[in-house]
């Protein structure tokens, strides 16, 4: 049923360009109700942006923001997708995203814009769940949505969001010994201090990357991992038992094509083979408490991927990101050969709620576990706080504790945690025997 005037279909619908954590631009967008409802949202933006990820539309107008502008997805929103979705019903989400990626018409929404559609898609959710006076992890989730992730806390950050010798991407805490989110995170934080502490000792840079965690000159990675370890036993926390690590190699960012060889092009430049880098990763796994490596091999290393996930994959979660860029084909083709055990979960990387959802759904059925994502470049909307307890993902990915829009997710969180009053629970997704 379309064009009704019940209280609860859409009216009207604004965008306009913001600033991400970067100070680019991004889309954000308004839904508004025949009864007057609001529902708001930002699109956040990545770095390291997997090659197969739904189209980011951007002006490449050189006069502003070096390119960078959204006016055309924000144009979009106003003129195209505004027009088309004026009448609709909010509370049917799926309906409402399927009329914009028909509206699109494409394979990667690169006709409107994935940042346009999924503004759009989120500020609908956030207005479906205000005109039900519920708070958005239960309008997605429904009744029981109880289960608070762990969160996956990024302390050193390298690659492309730092510009220091690291080649890898993130060095993350997992914090994963109560049974409370609120504890989780403190053992985070007081480990973030004492890191800070640490660094400062060894005279290193506490000055802080895009995802707010340290970018030291570290010697590489093995160094950034003993590091950690150092950090957690100083601030009086059990390695492997209560924080554990994980990493983001986003091995896509320094593979080179031309070679066929990962080249540490920050460092060393250091080479190696995919087998290379899985026994290196082997070697860690009897070292350290090491519980989940993501984009361990590039994007397109799917024999790579399919010899890693053969070695590793029972010792250690192995998350595809670029690889599976939260797109249901590209898991499919991951289920079909066996390859990695998780997907990290990126709402912008396939642009709608809906299509988001059924990646998670395609995940769960396969025993493949989902950790909810932000990108680097972020904004203080929290919807994906609600989307991992609405889902129940039991993993969250969402930068270090510091930086307002990373702790704008914990403090999310926290307040969900408070709001279900005792009936919260963690999972603990590693647990030590
Ligand atoms: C990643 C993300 C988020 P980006 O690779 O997992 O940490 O980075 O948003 O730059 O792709
Ligand atoms: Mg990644």
């Amino acid at each position: 049923m379309s064009h009704g005037t019940s209280k609860s279909t859409i009216s009207k619908v604004t965008s306009y360009e913001c600033l991400d954590s970067r100070g680019f631009p991004t889309v954000s967008a308004t839904v508004q109700l025949s009864d007057g409802t609001l529902g708001t949202a930002m699109v956040p933006s990545g770095a390291s942006t997997g090659e197969y990820e739904a189209l980011e539309l951007r002006d490449g107008d050189e006069k502003r923001y070096q390119g960078k502008g959204v006016l055309k997805a924000v144009e979009n929103v106003r003129k195209l997708i505004a027009p088309a979705v004026i009448g609709q019903e909010v509370l049917n989400l799926a309906a409402l995203d399927r009329l914009m990626i028909k509206l699109d018409g494409t394979e990667t929404k690169s006709k409107l814009g994935a940042n346009a559609i999924l503004a759009v898609s989120l500020a609908a959710a956030h207005a479906g769940a205000n005109h039900l006076g519920i708070p958005l992890f239960r309008y997605l989730g429904g009744a029981n949505a109880r289960k608070l992730p762990v969160p996956l806390v990024n302390v050193i950050n390298g690659g492309a969001h730092a510009s220091n010798l690291l080649d890898f991407q993130e060095f993350m805490l997992v914090p994963h010994g109560t049974s409370t989110f609120f504890e989780n995170i403190r053992a985070a934080s007081e480990v973030f201090h004492t890191l800070k502490k640490n660094l400062k000792k060894r005279k290193l840079s506490i000055g802080i990357g895009d995802e707010g965690g340290f970018a030291p000159d570290l010697e590489g990675p093995e160094d950034a991992i003993s590091t950690l370890v150092q950090a957690i036993s100083d601030a009086g926390y059990e390695p492997g038992k209560e924080i554990s690590i994980a990493l983001d190699v986003a091995a896509s960012e320094f593979f080179d094509d031309k070679k066929g060889k990962y080249v540490f092009k920050k460092s060393t430049k250091e080479e190696f083979s995919s087998s290379e880098l899985i026994n290196l990763y082997a070697s860690w796994l009897d070292k350290y408490p090491l519980v989940s490596i993501e984009d361990g091999l590039d994007e397109n290393d799917w024999d790579g991927w399919k010899m890693m996930t053969e070695q590793i994959g029972s010792r250690v979660q192995l998350v595809g990101d670029d690889l599976f860029v939260t797109n249901q084909n590209r898991l499919a083709m991951g289920i079909e050969r066996s390859v990695g055990n998780a997907i990290l979960i990126k709402l912008n990387q396939i642009g709608s709620v809906t299509e988001t959802l059924e990646t998670i759904g395609l995940a769960q059925e396969n025993g493949y576990s989902s950790v909810i994502s932000h990108r680097s470049g972020e904004t203080e909307d929290t919807s994906i706080a609600d989307l991992a307890v609405a889902v129940g993902a039991g993993q969250i990915k969402t930068g270090s504790v510091c930086r307002s829009e990373r702790t704008a997710k914990y403090n999310r969180l926290l307040w969900i945690e408070s709001f279900l009053d005792g009936e919260g629970f963690v999972e603990d997704p590693f647990p030590s025997e």
